[in-house]
């Protein structure tokens, strides 16, 4: 069975956040057309309190229950069969979806029969990349859906140069065209 993941479509990683992807909005009506080809919708928030270690690197961002942290306003939440909470304690970790505090998000895949993921979301070069890299090393058929990741490109090229990166490390890069539709709905 297939699984969607979507990561971090927050304020705080969209225009006007603290630490926007500058399209990182372009992402969310394609996640919202491909969600339902997906029996199981799972998505992560980047989940901090308000002082972290985290923040001597990073501005302050998606300070738990702020507006930053809210997920864009127009994602549609009502096929949401899981909300994952990440980088929740005050340390530099949290950017993969496998490190939510709330459930371990591998168990909870196994025991969903869960083979194959599809990642979407923000940031391409750290949350993205990071949860992907856990995907393939749990052994999970790890499929990155390019139209529907954004970087951030703090540097011109960061998102291309992770998307290669995935890539050699034994992800599928696919357009959200490409996803086929097996759900029997
Ligand atoms: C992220 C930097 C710091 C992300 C989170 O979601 O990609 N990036 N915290
Ligand atoms: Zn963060």
């Amino acid at each position: 069975m297939k699984a969607l993941l979507i990561v971090d479509v927050q304020n705080d990683f969209c225009p006007g956040g603290a630490l926007p992807a500058p399209d990182g909005d372009q992402v969310v009506p394609v996640i919202n057309r491909i969600m339902p080809l997906f029996n199981l919708v799972i998505t992560s928030r980047d989940w901090h309190p308000a002082n972290s270690v985290h923040f001597e690197k990073w501005p302050s961002h998606c300070v738990a229950k702020s507006r930053g942290a809210d997920y864009h306003p127009d994602l549609d939440r009502s096929q949401f069969d899981l909300e994952l909470l990440k980088g929740t304690r005050d340390s530099d970790d949290g950017y993969s979806a496998f490190e939510a505090t709330n459930i371990h998000l591998g168990a909870f895949l196994r025991q969903k029969n869960v083979d194959q993921l599809f990642v979407t979301g923000l940031t391409t070069e750290y949350c993205v990349k990071n949860t992907v890299l856990d995907a393939l090393d749990y052994g999970f058929s790890t499929f990155v859906v390019t139209d529907a990741v954004k970087g951030v490109n703090a540097s011109p090229g960061d998102h291309e140069k992770a998307l290669k990166e995935m890539e050699e490390a034994g992800a599928h890069l696919i357009l959200s065209s490409e996803i086929p539709d097996d759900t029997c709905n």
